[in-house]
């Protein structure tokens, strides 16, 4: 029986090339890296395939010098093709257990919860090996309304298995996200925004390995 691949606590990467002041996701992903981040996903939204291919493979090859994750957000052949560790999708996405057909056992499926109920199915899904909970607060990274505190609560009380929490977390709720003992964090907009995004997780992630 397969067993469930643990992603790395702390911070959790996602680029975000519009908030990011004209930094490329590459740039973005270095400046991450930099400040000592273990996983990034590549969510890009606007590219065409042929870019996001050019663009990925750069940002997988990068990932794979300094031992970092890399993850493909959506496309399972981008995902196949850039060698990359794992794929997250989201409930209306390909399921993961025809994902795992495709890519084997030994890579990363993550997906997106927003519902107690969509939480405990993934958890009794065995292919899935992380689950994202959110939108936690209000986000205009993602078209998509916030779950609130209180099924973070739930996740963080109830199940045992990775979680991400997601969606308008910033310095100034973070708090909140840490208190309930999330497995790992991500912040979009609030990291890649940054002019200095290397000091900015460093901080961030000294702070959540402590
Ligand atoms: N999934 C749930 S919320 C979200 C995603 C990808 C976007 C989070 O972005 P931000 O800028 O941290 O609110
Ligand atoms: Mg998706």
């Amino acid at each position: 029986m397969r067993k469930r691949i643990v992603i790395p606590k702390g911070l959790y990467g996602i680029t975000g090339e519009k908030f990011a002041n004209g930094k490329s996701n590459y740039q973005c992903v270095k400046e991450m890296i930099d400040g000592g981040i273990k996983i990034v996903q590549y969510r890009e939204k606007d590219k065409t395939m042929r870019e996001m291919i050019k663009e990925a493979i750069e940002i997988s090859n990068l990932c794979k010098e300094k031992e970092v994750l890399f993850i493909v957000n959506d496309h399972i052949d981008l995902a196949i093709l850039t060698d990359a560790d794992g794929v997250h999708v989201g409930q209306d996405d390909m399921a993961p257990k025809d994902i795992r057909k495709l890519i084997g056992d030994n890579k990363i499926i993550g997906l997106s919860t927003h519902s107690i109920e969509q939480a405990q199915s993934a958890y009794k899904d065995i292919n899935v090996d992380y689950i994202g909970v959110g939108p936690i607060f209000p986000t205009t990274t993602k078209d998509a309304k916030p779950v609130g505190l209180e099924y973070l609560d739930y996740v963080s009380g109830n199940l045992d298995i990775p979680f991400v929490a997601i969606g308008g977390i910033k310095t100034s709720n973070i708090d909140k996200i840490i208190s309930r003992n999330a497995h790992s964090i991500c912040m979009v907009s609030e990291v890649v925004k940054n002019n200095n995004i290397c000091e900015f997780v460093k901080k961030y992630q000294e702070l959540l390995n402590k």
